[in-house]
This record gives structure tokens, C-alpha cells and sequence, in this order.
């Protein structure tokens, strides 16, 4: 490959965004800049952004091992932490991205970001800013990054610029009922049967540590409690109720392990917009927080769908009273 090609490319353990962005946006500098690019993936496809590449028939991604030494137009992320292997002895010309900016380089580059609900809609504003028509395979790959990003227009982080984008782009993509279409993208990775109690827990697993002061009497460690919090998105929550006691002992052992005070696992409905709370070990801050745990079950919430934006502010609020 020529020494100066330009690698598009998003995000460790991608998903479809991160994805469907770098080839949008690769085909577009070719195309509309002349510039030679080549759409980068650094990791496995997911379930998800497979069926998404198949449905659309677009060749999967280049695998880019490194980026040392590389040319890089960075898509759907910005912190240094979650860039491929070798970015630090890259050259990074350009950034696309909706996370917060933790963003520092040595040189002026083009950087864009918006608060939007995915970095498909900016790739495709870019695109319809730029008068560039937007061919039907493209467009359909945007439209199921964004309904991918924004759990079909249901997640808090969706706006109404990724609404309109996502209808636009609809239409040249000729898919006619949105929301059915999310629903099919979104369950390729939401179904429990193949996967292990551990798998469940682990996919999408982040721990955390709240401070404050003691509550009670109760001879607890002062400050730094540490705590974890999965999500798994389900089209269906009695897979996942009917392997409660599973779930509940893996977390269990893991919440030992880890030497955490409990862990809470969101099964998020995305369907009717909701999560079962499944809890392991001391569930008190998750019922002040929420409500009573019903014996021998789960809380459900209705309407929360966000771990960042429902869960956590309420629960590390009532951990630090
Ligand atoms: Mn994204």
C-alpha cells in the first residue's frame, strides 16, 4: 500500500458506529477530497455490525494491527486510551467524533465534534454539507449506525438532528419502517442463549468508586467504595429472568473476587424502555436509591435505559450521603 494512504479508522472494541463511520467517511474523502484512504478497523466485527455489512453488502473493514508510523483520520472517539496500538508514533491528520474531547496534539489538525447521538449523523451532515450524494448502501450503513448508537432514537444521548438524519438517510437507503429496522439491528447481539452467565455480565462491565462518609453504624472501609455496574440490552427480559439464579451467583463471585461492596447488572429492555436491576451483594444503596428489591427478584425501573445519564447520578448521590 502506498506510503502515505490515509486509515480511517474508530475506536477499540468496535461496534457499529465506530465502524459504519470509518467507511462512510473513507468513501468520502476518496471521492469528494481525492484523498487516499482506506476504511480500518482495529479489532473483531461485533454480531451486530456484521449483519449490518451483510444486509447492506459492503466489504468488511481493513484490519490494522498497528497505526505506528501510520496516517490516521480518527472516527467515533478522541482519548488516547481508546485509539489502536501505535497511534502514539502516528500522524494524526483529522478527528470525527460525539465523546466528550480529551484530545491533545502537537500540530493543528481538523477536529469536528457535535453532541449528537452518534458520529454516523455528523459523518453524514459532513457529507450533505459537502453536496456529496450519499449512494443507497452508504446511507443505509449510517442510518443503522445511528438507530445502533442511539438504541432506536430511545437512548437519553439521541437528538433530534440524529431523528432527521436518520430519516433523510432512510429514504436513499429505501428502508421503509425505521423503527422495525433498528428493532432487527439492535437484537443480532441481544439475545442471551449463546452466551454464559459470565459473558452476560462482562460485555459491557465497568467498575466504579463513590467517597463520603459512612452511613449507619456499620464498620464499613471510610471512602473509596468500589462498586461495578454491566449493561446487556435484551429484546426479551424473561431470558434473562429465567436464568436469575446463574446470573446472580457468577455476579456474586465476581463482586469477591474483585473485593467490591456489590454489583449491579442493567438488563435494558430496549424494547419497552425499561431495566431489570439484577444486584449482588449489599443491594441497601441500590433500594434507597431506586425502591424496594422484591423478594427473591429483580427491580425494574421504567424508563431507564442510560447506565451514564439514570443510573449511576442517583446511586453514587445516595452512596456519598
Ligand atoms: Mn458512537
Amino acid at each position: 500500500m502506498a506510503k502515505d494512504t490515509v486509515y480511517v479508522i474508530g475506536h477499540k472494541s468496535p461496534d457499529t458506529d465506530t465502524v459504519c463511520s470509518a467507511i462512510a467517511y473513507a468513501e468520502y474523502l476518496k471521492k469528494k477530497q481525492k484523498i487516499g484512504t482506506v476504511a480500518a478497523v482495529c479489532g473483531d466485527l461485533n454480531p451486530e455490525t456484521k449483519f449490518v455489512l451483510d444486509y447492506f453488502k459492503i466489504k468488511k473493514p481493513a484490519k490494522l494491527n498497528s497505526a505506528a508510523g501510520k496516517t490516521l483520520v480518527l472516527v467515533d472517539h478522541n482519548e488516547r486510551s481508546q485509539m489502536p496500538d501505535g497511534a502514539d508514533s502516528a500522524k494524526i491528520i483529522e478527528v470525527v467524533d460525539h465523546h466528550k474531547i480529551c484530545f491533545e496534539y502537537p500540530e493543528p489538525i481538523i477536529f469536528r465534534a457535535e453532541p449528537l447521538g452518534s458520529t454516523a449523523t455528523l459523518t453524514a451532515k459532513i457529507m450533505i454539507a459537502g453536496k456529496f450524494k450519499i449512494a443507497k448502501p452508504m446511507a443505509g450503513i449510517l442510518l443503522a449506525a445511528i438507530l445502533s448508537d442511539t438504541v432506536v432514537f430511545r437512548s437519553p444521548t439521541c437528538t433530534a438532528e440524529d431523528v432527521k438524519i436518520a430519516k433523510l438517510l432512510a429514504k436513499t437507503a429505501g428502508v421503509k419502517d425505521i423503527k422495525k429496522f433498528g428493532v432487527e439491528i439492535k437484537k443480532q447481539k441481544a439475545s442471551l442463549k449463546k452466551m454464559t452467565a459470565a459473558q452476560i455480565i462482562s460485555s459491557d462491565y465497568k467498575t466504579f468508586e463513590a467517597q463520603g462518609p459512612l452511613q449507619g453504624s456499620e464498620a464499613r472501609p471510610k471512602g473509596g467504595r468500589k462498586f461495578g455496574v454491566g449493561q446487556i440490552e435484551v429484546v426479551d427480559l424473561s431470558e434473562a429472568r429465567a436464568r436469575q439464579n446463574e446470573i446472580k451467583s457468577e455476579m456474586e463471585c465476581i463482586r469477591a473476587k474483585e473485593g467490591l461492596e456489590f454489583i449491579a447488572l442493567m438488563a435494558t429492555d430496549i424494547i419497552n424502555c425499561g431495566s431489570e436491576i439484577f444486584t449482588a451483594g449489599d443491594s441497601s444503596y441500590i433500594q434507597r436509591a431506586f425502591g424496594k428489591i422484591p423478594a427473591n427478584g429483580n427491580l425494574y425501573i421504567k424508563g431507564m435505559m442510560s447506565r451514564k445519564k439514570d443510573l449511576l447520578p442517583p446511586l453514587v448521590k445516595t452512596l456519598e450521603k
